[in-house]
């Protein structure tokens, strides 16, 4: 079991806490499309992703990177068993989805760099050792019922 400090947690909660969603989520998103073309892929249902712009105007992706976010509400809510909450996500993106769990990883630093250009300076070395881990347990949870 993954162990957090007094520290970490507060750091975790308070970068959420300070989140705002509707633009955080898209622009993760976004730039985890653009950046990582091969993740266009699973989303050939969303209409128009021929370029960057596209991509960042293009409203499924805004409202699937806000999902997105919100299904780290999941990893917040069970810091001490993020593994066993996301059984049923991990299950639906590899049986159903066929999302190759490498993606998870790109998404997550893409996630980083957003928070990190929206914070600035507040987003600390210690910052980004609490935030990275978070998400590296969630990648990892993610892909755990891939087989
Ligand atoms: Mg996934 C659906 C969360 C990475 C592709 N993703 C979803 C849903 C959530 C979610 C909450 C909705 C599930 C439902 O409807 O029950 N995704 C989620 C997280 C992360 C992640 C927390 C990683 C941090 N997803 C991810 C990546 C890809 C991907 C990297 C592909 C590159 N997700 C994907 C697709 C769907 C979801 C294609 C279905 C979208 C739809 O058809 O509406």
């Amino acid at each position: 079991m993954v162990k957090w400090s007094d520290k970490e947690r507060a750091v975790i909660i308070s970068i959420f806490a300070g989140l705002d969603y509707e633009d955080i989520g898209p622009k993760a998103l976004s730039r985890c499309l653009i950046v990582y073309p091969w993740t266009q892929r699973y989303f050939g249902s969303f209409g128009n992703l021929s370029t960057p712009a596209a991509i960042m105007g293009n409203p499924k992706i805004a409202a699937h990177g806000i999902k997105v976010l919100h299904g780290l509400d999941r990893a917040l809510k069970n810091m001490d068993n993020i593994k066993d909450a996301y059984t049923e996500l991990s299950i639906l993106h590899s049986e159903t989805l066929h999302v190759d769990p490498d993606n998870f990883k790109l998404l997550a630093d893409c996630l980083t760099i957003v928070v990190a250009a929206k914070m600035g300076c507040a987003f600390t070395p210690d910052t980004q050792l609490a935030f990275q881990k978070f998400l590296a347990v969630v990648v990892s949870a993610l892909g755990k019922q891939y087989c």
